[in-house]
C-alpha cells in the first residue's frame, strides 16, 4: 500500500493531484481525504496556483469509499456514516465548488460512488473513452452522497438521475458526454495530454474573472432571474476592476495575445 495517497505536483500554474491508491482503484480512506483537503487549501491560499487538475493513478479514477474499512465487525453496532460525510466528503465537495479557480478532472478509469461525485463536483470533466461512471451506492444499500443527488439531476435531468442512482448501472464515458454529465470524452491515450493542455490554458487565463464566472454559475442553481441579474452586475463590477480586464481589452485593441497575470 502506498504511503503517498495523493501525488501533488505544481507546474506552470497547475496543481496536479493524482489519487494514488491504484491497487484499490484510488478508493477514499482518511489519509487520502486529508491529503486532498491540504492540497485544496493550498490551492485556495497560493496565488501562483491558478488551476487544479485531479486524476487517478493506475486503471481507476476513484472507486468511492474504501469498503475494506467498512467491514462489519460482529458485536459492533452500525457506524454513523453521516459522521464521515460531515468530516471528510462534504468539506471536500464544498472546497472544490468554493475554490475560485478552475478545477479540471481527468477521469482515467472507473469513477464509482463518491468517486463519481468527486468527478461531478469538478468544473470541467474530461474522461477517457474506456472510463465509466457508476452510482454504486444502491449496489450496497446506500444513498448517493458527496453531492451526487444534487449534481446528477441538474446535469442529466431527473429521469437519468433516477435511472443511474436506482440501478447502479455503469455509464460509459461516451454516453456521459452525450448526456451532458461531463465536458468531453477523449481517446484513452490522449486524455492526459488534453487535460494538461486545458488546465494550463486555464491557468494562463484571467484567474480573477474565471473565479467570478464559477461563482456566478454556482449561485445560478439557487437564484431566480432577478437575483441572478443583480449578481451578474456585482460580479461584472468586480471583474471590471481587475488588471486582467484592462490587459484583455488592451491586447484586443493592439491585436496581440493577452498576458493575464490572474489579478
Ligand atoms: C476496492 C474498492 C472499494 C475497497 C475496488 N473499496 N476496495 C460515503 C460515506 C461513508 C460510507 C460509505 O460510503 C460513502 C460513499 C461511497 O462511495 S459508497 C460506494 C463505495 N464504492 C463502491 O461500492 C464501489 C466498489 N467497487 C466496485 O464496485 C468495483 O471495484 C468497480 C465497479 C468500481 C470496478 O470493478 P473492476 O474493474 O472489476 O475492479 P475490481 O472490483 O476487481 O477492483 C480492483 C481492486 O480494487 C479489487 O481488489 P483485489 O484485491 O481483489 O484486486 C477491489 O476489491 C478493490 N476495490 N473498489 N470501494
Amino acid at each position: 500500500m502506498t504511503d503517498t495517497p495523493v501525488l501533488v505536483d505544481l507546474s506552470e500554474g497547475v496543481l496536479t493531484l493524482t489519487l494514488n491508491r491504484p491497487e484499490r482503484l484510488n478508493a477514499f480512506v482518511p489519509a487520502l481525504h486529508e491529503a486532498l483537503a491540504a492540497a485544496f487549501l493550498r490551492a485556495e491560499r497560493e496565488a501562483p496556483i491558478r488551476a487544479v487538475l485531479v486524476t487517478g493513478a493506475g486503471r481507476g479514477f476513484c472507486a468511492g469509499q474504501d469498503l475494506q474499512e467498512r467491514k462489519h465487525v460482529p458485536g459492533e453496532g452500525p457506524r454513523d456514516l453521516g459522521a464521515g460525510l460531515d468530516r471528510y466528503y462534504n468539506p471536500l465537495i464544498r472546497r472544490i465548488r468554493a475554490l475560485e479557480k478552475p478545477v479540471v478532472a481527468a477521469v482515467n478509469g472507473v469513477a464509482a460512488g463518491a468517486g463519481m461525485s468527486l468527478a461531478l463536483a469538478c468544473d470541467i470533466v474530461l474522461a477517457a473513452r474506456s472510463a465509466s461512471f457508476i452510482q454504486a451506492f444502491s449496489r450496497i444499500g446506500l444513498v448517493p452522497d458527496a453531492g451526487s443527488t444534487w449534481f446528477l439531476p441538474r446535469l442529466a435531468g431527473s429521469a437519468r438521475a433516477l435511472g443511474l442512482a436506482l440501478t447502479g448501472e455503469a455509464l460509459p464515458a461516451e454516453q456521459a458526454a452525450a448526456w451532458g454529465l461531463i465536458w468531453k470524452c477523449v481517446a484513452d491515450d490522449a486524455l492526459m495530454t488534453e487535460a494538461r493542455a486545458l488546465a494550463q490554458r486555464l491557468a494562463q487565463g484571467p484567474t480573477k474573472g474565471l473565479g467570478l464566472i464559477k461563482r456566478a454559475l454556482n449561485r445560478s442553481a439557487h437564484n431566480d432571474l432577478d437575483t441572478q441579474l443583480d449578481l451578474e452586475r456585482d460580479t461584472q463590477r468586480e471583474a471590471g476592476r481587475s488588471e486582467d480586464y484592462r490587459e484583455g481589452v488592451a491586447a484586443f485593441l493592439e491585436k496581440r495575445p493577452p498576458r493575464f497575470r490572474g489579478i
